[in-house]
Order: structure tokens, then C-alpha cells, then sequence
């Protein structure tokens, strides 16, 4: 099967254009293939989309979100479908892969009430008989470019704001997993979005990235994925004066305080670090730890991690599955040798597993570092796999230090009982979230996602704090003097 373009409500083929297999990281299967368009594609799809907006503005909010209620609903039904795709394609466990799609589905519905909502304010003027008023106005054509991690929650806290604010959209999903956009815009078509509201364009982000950052007529370019790839679309969306709006990568800790239900901590790392094989932007990839409790945590974590089976995703009984790609597995090996030589020890995992049964998959074998120097490469650089690296602190004001000492900020959470560090910490962390007495994941999207520092420039994806990206600030002044009235001016 070859998976083509939707653009302008129609799916496109191109002229000879080039294909790529999708692979299913469990076993190296192809499932797919996918295509991979080109600068005219983009245009094209731009093209549509700027037509469709004119139309799309004017259509009363609550009816742009009708069409919402309707996909999530569809969502809804297909759940265990796309779940199954989702597992398929990006390999993470199937009770995570309806996880995610419910993420998506609470978007829609989410975003749907926004539709009745999109609340600007209402504010005296400083002059008499005039009225002062601020809406959010839509902005036109936005960019999506999305990770392979998240193929479909991480696509639905952007797209469904720009839709119910009035934008339409031309999303580019990860190469990895183009499956996951392709069941979305079946969803789109059905539901009879007007053509070009919703455009998905396949392929890599040199060739189709890059031309929707150049292109004139989109607006905003909303990204999520590696730092990196981060730091240029936000280099070339500035020289084309974009709103560019990054979440880039984490180094999130938990931190264990001496008085902590160590029993709940090691369930809550366990499920942070390992979950998603560890490539999740917030997965837990530092733990922090007092002294008192350090021993005993070792022990316990390694004791419970011996139970954590590995293989397929689409087997229930498994707890963490492959990783994206070969090159992941490689980067995160290399990382574990790094740390090898920086003299951190090495008290499980640190292989790459070949066994019978996971021969063809990319799989690694959860692994646990201790006596990690805070200031080591493996405890600084994000790895994004299942590696976590134990760093022994002898206070509260030393644990928030060594967790504020990355250049990254998504993520933190502390494991305590006494009610004075949970607020001293929840204040101090310098990250964009923050959990007490639960691990670094499972942000709820009616709060804001994203972080601080070099997690992000400032935006935020999800909540209602999403609709700032795809939104302009509209300022509106209404005299019923009848009479030229002159702000600062005319004040007595
Ligand atoms: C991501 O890893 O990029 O908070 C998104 C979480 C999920 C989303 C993660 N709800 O872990």
C-alpha cells in the first residue's frame, strides 16, 4: 500500500514521485510505503489552503466545531484501530497506544468547547461613551510539523486549535509515521471538513519542512521534535519573520526525598523512564536522590525493573517495547558507553537485545546507571531511551540544583510527604511542568505543555493556551461619542 498526500480534500499522488517504506519497529517489517513529496506539493497544498481559510474565517466558531465533536467522536469509535496502527508504526506498548489515541480524542472534545468559548475581554476605555474589546482573530494558513514519538496526540494539540480558531493547515507528519496522519485524514474527509482546511503532506523535513518554513504564505510554523531540528526551523522561521513555536527535548528527573513512599516512587520511575521505551520529550531520565534512601532505592528499583518484559508492543503481557530505529538504538547505546567512561556504574541493562523472538526489532534492554556525576554527559544530554542515571544529593536545596542544572526544562517531580518541600520545590523547578508524588508523563491536555529554557521558546501546545500560537490579538475600539475622542489626549 502507498500512502499519498491529502490536500484539498482529495488524496494526490504527484508525478513520479519518490517512496519510502514504513517500518514496524518490532520486527522490520514494511508495512508501507510513503511518499515523499517535493517544494510543489507544499505549494500546492498552500494554495489550497489559503483559499479554504477566506471561507473557513467565516464560519461561526461553534459550527468549526461541530466538525471536531464529529472526528472525536469517529476517534472514539476507531479507538482500538488506531491504537493498533499506532503500536504498529511507532512501537510503543498497545495499553500506551490507546493511551495516546485518548489523548487525541479528549483534544477534540476539548477543543471543540472552545467553539463556544475563544473568550477575548471586555475592558472599560479610558474615555466616556466608547467601548474597548479584544478577540482572537485567526491567523491563515499554519504549519504542523510533528515527531514520530506522539504520531497523533501531539497532532491534535496543534491542529484542533488552528482549526476551531478559523485557520486551516498543512501538517507534516515524522517520516517514521506517516500511518497515524493518513487514518487522521480519512477522519477529516468523512467528517467533510471543507477541502483544504485540513492538508497532510508527506516526507522529510529538508524537502517539505523546509519549504513550508519558506513558503510566504504560511504563518506559523508550530514544531515539535529534537533540539536540533528545533534550532533551525527556528533560524530559518526568523528570517522569514514566522511565529515559530518549538518543544524540543527534556532531561526531566524525579527526585526521591529521604521521606518518600519509596514504593510509589519506584512504580512512578518505573513507568516514566521505561514507558514509551523511554522516548518520550518528558520521560524520566534522571533520578535524584537523597542519601539516606539511596541504597534502598537501588535495590528496589532493580528488583522490580527484573520484571519488566520486553517484546512486541501488540502483546499485552509486554511493558516496554523497541525503539523507533536503528539509529536510535545505536545512539542510545553509544550514550551508555559514554557513561561507562565517565565512571558511572552500571547496574543493569546497557544491551542491545537480539534474543529469539526480538531478532529483526530494535530493542534495548531497560537499563540503570548509579553513581552518576551530575554534571556527566549522560546525565545532561537527552538520550531519549530506556536509560536512567541515579545522581546521590544530600538536601532538598541540592536536589532542585542538580535538576535545574540542564540546559532543558519540561519536566520534574518530586516523591516527598512533607507538604513545606512539595511547595518549595513545585516553586523552584525551573520547568515547564512539574508533579509531586507522581512521575515526569501523563500531562492532561487542558493544562499547558512545554517548558522552559531550551525546551521551548516560550509557546505552549494544549490547554487554552494553545489557541496563543494559532491566534492574533485583536484590539477593538467602538466610539458612541459622536465626537472625535483623542486617548491620552482628551483625558480631563
Ligand atoms: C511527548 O513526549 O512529546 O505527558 C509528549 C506525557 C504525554 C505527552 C508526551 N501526555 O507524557
Amino acid at each position: 500500500m502507498k500512502l499519498n498526500n491529502y490536500i484539498n480534500g482529495s488524496w494526490q499522488e504527484g508525478g513520479g514521485a519518490d517512496y519510502t517504506a514504513v517500518v514496524n519497529p518490532a520486527n522490520g517489517e514494511t508495512l508501507c510505503e510513503v511518499k515523499l513529496s517535493g517544494k510543489s506539493d507544499v505549494d500546492e497544498a498552500v494554495k489550497a489552503a489559503k483559499r479554504a481559510q477566506k471561507e473557513w474565517a467565516l464560519v461561526p466558531a461553534p459550527k468549526r466545531a461541530d466538525y471536531l465533536y464529529e472526528i472525536g467522536r469517529l476517534m472514539k469509535e476507531r479507538k482500538e484501530h488506531l491504537a493498533q496502527v499506532l503500536t504498529k508504526e511507532m512501537g510503543k506498548v498497545i495499553e500506551e497506544g490507546r493511551g495516546e489515541v485518548q489523548e487525541g480524542i479528549d483534544m477534540a472534545f476539548y477543543m471543540a468547547g472552545e467553539g463556544r468559548r475563544l473568550f477575548g475581554e471586555t475592558v472599560p476605555s479610558e474615555l466616556q461613551d466608547k467601548f474597548a474589546m479584544s478577540v482572537r482573530a485567526p491567523i491563515g494558513v499554519v504549519g504542523l510539523i510533528t515527531p514520530w514519538n506522539f504520531p497523533v496526540a501531539i497532532a491534535t494539540w496543534k491542529s484542533f486549535p488552528a482549526i476551531v480558531a478559523g485557520n486551516t493547515f498543512i501538517w507534516k507528519p515524522a517520516t517514521e509515521t506517516p500511518m497515524m496522519a493518513y487514518e487522521m485524514a480519512k477522519i477529516f474527509d468523512e467528517v467533510g471538513l471543507p477541502p483544504g482546511v485540513a492538508n497532510v503532506v508527506f516526507g522529510s523535513g529538508g524537502e517539505v519542512g523546509t519549504a513550508m518554513i519558506e513558503h510566504p504564505d504560511i504563518r506559523v510554523i508550530s514544531f515539535t521534535g529534537s533540539t536540533e531540528t528545533g534550532r533551525r526551523v527556528a533560524e530559518l522561521g526568523g528570517r522569514h519573520l514566522k511565529k515559530v513555536s518549538l518543544e524540543m527535548g527534556g532531561k526531566n528527573a524525579v527526585i526521591v526525598m529521604d521521606d518518600a513512599d519509596l514504593d510509589l516512587a519506584v512504580e512512578g520511575i518505573l513507568w516514566s523512564a521505561f514507558g514509551t521505551a523511554g522516548q518520550r520529550c518528558t520521560a524520566c531520565s534522571r533520578v535524584i536522590v537523597h542519601r539516606d534512601v539511596k541504597k534502598e532505592l537501588e535495590q528496589r528499583l532493580l528488583e522490580q525493573m527484573k520484571g519488566l518484559t520486553i517484546g512486541d508492543g501488540l502483546d499485552e503481557s509486554v511493558r516496554v517495547g523497541p525503539v523507533v530505529n536503528a539509529p536510535a538504538l545505536e545512539k542510545i547505546h553509544s550514550y551508555v558507553e559514554i557513561g561507562k567512561q565517565e565512571g558511572a556504574k552500571l547496574l543493569a541493562g546497557g544491551r542491545i537485545l537480539e534474543d529469539d523472538g526480538l531478532k529483526g526489532g530494535y530493542y534495548y534492554e531497560p537499563t540503570l546507571f548509579t553513581d552518576v556525576k551530575w554534571d556527566s554527559r549522560i546525565a545532561q544530554e537527552e538520550i531519549f531511551g530506556p536509560v536512567i542515571s541515579l545522581i546521590e544529593v544530600g538536601s532538598l536545596d541540592e536536589a532542585i540544583e542538580v535538576n535545574n542544572s540542564v540546559t532543558y526544562g519540561l519536566s520534574s517531580s518530586i516523591f516527598t510527604r512533607d507538604v513545606n518541600q512539595a511547595f518549595r520545590a513545585q516553586r523552584d523547578l525551573d520547568t515547564g511542568i512539574v508533579y509531586v508524588n507522581a512521575g515526569t508523563t501523563g500531562a492532561e491536555i487542558h493544562l499547558p505543555f512545554g517548558g522552559t529554557k531550551g525546551t521551548g521558546n516560550g509557546h505552549r501546545d494544549s490547554g487554552v493556551a494553545a489557541l496563543d500560537v494559532f491566534t492574533e490579538w485583536k484590539s477593538i475600539y467602538v466610539d458612541y461619542s459622536g465626537k472625535l475622542q483623542r486617548a491620552q489626549i482628551d483625558t480631563e
